[in-house]
């Protein structure tokens, strides 16, 4: 009797332990659920159009797929970021329209600290998640009112608020306006 009555409550610790977990789980994902009202999150939708972008690693908004992909009607679910600024190759000031890296980020659920940016010419390069909450950090799809194209700098064009921010107007800076921008791992 003493047995049957062991096994029973060890049953019952257990029950009760999932059943914690479920309402631990439960609480998280209500509080995360709440936040996320501030913010669009990418549902994990399958792109019908060309593919532009990937994002990979740490995101956590992709229904099943193990990576973010958007098409040109996914990114039109986030608001425009629009900038005005000098490159360093180019003449006069340029208008560039966008979206806000930090945006994307949010959008797919990224929670890593780190970003390697990857471009159609083989060009890679890694970022602090942080710099693009300090910057209005730029991904453009268009220069001038006209859109960037893979021929060119497209289809995205990482740009960074050189003309406001003038320790941006440096070297240093030049190599991380990635044109060609294909791929975001999250790490
Ligand atoms: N896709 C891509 N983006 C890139 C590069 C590159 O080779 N490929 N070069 C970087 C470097 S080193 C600099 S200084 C700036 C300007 O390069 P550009 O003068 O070749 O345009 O773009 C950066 N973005
Ligand atoms: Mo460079």
């Amino acid at each position: 009797m003493q047995a049957v009555y062991s096994v029973l409550s060890s049953r019952l610790v257990r029950q009760l332990r999932v059943l914690g977990r479920i309402l631990f789980m439960l609480v998280v994902l209500g509080s995360a659920g709440a936040s996320a009202e501030q913010v669009l999150l990418y549902a994990g939708e399958t792109p019908t159009g060309e593919v532009l972008l990937e994002v990979h690693g740490l995101v956590t908004h992709t229904k099943g797929y193990n990576h973010a992909r958007f098409d040109r009607a996914m990114f039109e679910a986030l608001p425009r970021a629009e900038l005005v600024t000098h490159t360093s190759v180019t003449d006069g000031p340029q208008h560039f329209s966008g979206f806000l890296l930090r945006d994307v980020l949010a959008y797919v659920g990224a929670t890593g600290q780190t970003v390697v940016a990857s471009a159609l010419n083989g060009y890679v390069i890694g970022f602090a998640v942080a710099e693009f909450e300090q910057y209005d950090v730029v991904l453009a799809d268009s220069q001038n009112g006209e859109r960037l194209l893979p021929s060119d700098k497209g289809p995205f064009w990482l740009v960074y608020p050189r003309d406001q921010h003038s320790e941006l107007q440096d070297i240093r800076y030049d190599y991380r306006w990635v044109w060609q921008l294909i791929r975001l791992d999250v790490e």
